[in-house]
């Protein structure tokens, strides 16, 4: 059965996803955006008071890189944590009266539905058996020009082209598609406790530079408050590597300026294995940077 203290297979995500959907539908709203490599859906969850016109928005994904389960687990949290705090909570229920948050509990639901310790996608790559390509190297920012790999046999293999991979492609068609309200893009990521913005395709500092790294700091201090957790914060060429075709650079180059992904706990004690019992620390310290960065986009808008 589904547990937010455990890590779910893919048919628990799928059910869960339902299941919130039909028993909290004055808050949230389901919406296929595509199917993956192997037909299974991949599914957004839109939370936020429904209102008669359209709200500003905020996106968030997890499960890009199937083997990191935290990421996975911290979605189905925050889903959970903003519909039961609306009401109670002053920075949640102000956020969801005026903007939506889009989260996309499992991109990768192809590599996380083959459970091995597989990163990439599942899709078939010409002249090799060696299977898919790293999503994260596939959207088309500085595409495959540093950190990325040609050889479809590399974990950070870039595919054959920009959005070569149907999930990538999915993913930034509703990006595009909704660009005029989307205010933010947060893509959830593990492990390192790194809070990272654009860009890692170059080491040149974004024109919002000044003011992203404000507010990861601000919300890397908030993160910290509750277990003192330290992340550091940073563009992600300097920080943790230069890596070409991510999706954060991406949807920053598209416009969304808010773009941040997080490398969630630990520091490689664990590594991307980090045990159940540290779900729920882990999402209530993680809850706090969320909220910390949604409210800045907000007073922003
Ligand atoms: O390399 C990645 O894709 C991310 N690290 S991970 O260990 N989770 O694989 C970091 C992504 C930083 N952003 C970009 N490279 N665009
Ligand atoms: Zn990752
Ligand atoms: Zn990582």
């Amino acid at each position: 059965a589904h547990s937010y203290t455990k890590y779910n297979t893919w048919s628990e995500i799928e059910s869960w996803m339902n299941s919130m959907a039909t028993s909290n539908s004055d808050m949230i709203s389901k919406e296929v955006i595509g199917n993956t490599y192997e037909g299974r859906p991949m599914v957004v969850l839109k939370i936020g008071k429904k209102s008669g016109s359209t709200k500003p928005a905020i996106f968030m994904d997890c499960g890009f890189h199937a083997r990191e389960w935290i990421s996975h687990a911290f979605c189905q949290w925050f889903v959970n944590e903003a519909v039961t705090t609306y009401g109670s909570d002053s920075q949640i229920t102000s956020l969801l009266d005026q903007m939506d948050v889009f989260v996309l509990p499992v991109f990768n639901v192809d590599g996380y539905n083959a459970f091995n310790a597989h990163l990439k996608t599942r899709s078939r790559n010409a002249g090799t058996s060696c299977l898919g390509t790293d999503p994260n190297r596939n959207f088309n920012a500085g595409w495959c020009t540093i950190g990325a790999s040609t050889n479809p046999c590399s974990e950070t293999y870039c595919g054959t082209a920009p959005e070569s991979e149907i999930e990538s492609k999915n993913l930034a068609d509703f990006i595009r598609k909704n660009k005029s309200i989307i205010k933010a893009y947060i893509t959830i990521h593990s492990y390192s406790q790194l809070l990272l913005f654009p860009y890692s395709y170059t080491y040149d500092l974004a024109a919002d530079h000044d003011e992203l790294l404000e507010v990861a700091k601000g919300a890397s201090s908030a993160l910290r408050s509750l277990y003192g957790t330290v992340y550091t914060s940073g563009p992600g060429a300097p920080t943790i590597y230069p890596a070409a075709g991510g999706s954060d650079d991406w949807a920053y180059d598209l416009g969304v300026k808010y773009s941040y992904t997080l490398e969630l706990r630990d520091e490689g004690q664990y590594g991307f294995l980090l045990p159940e019992s540290q779900i729920k620390p882990t999402c209530e310290e993680t809850m706090l940077a969320i909220k910390y960065i949604a409210t800045h986009v907000q007073k922003n808008l």
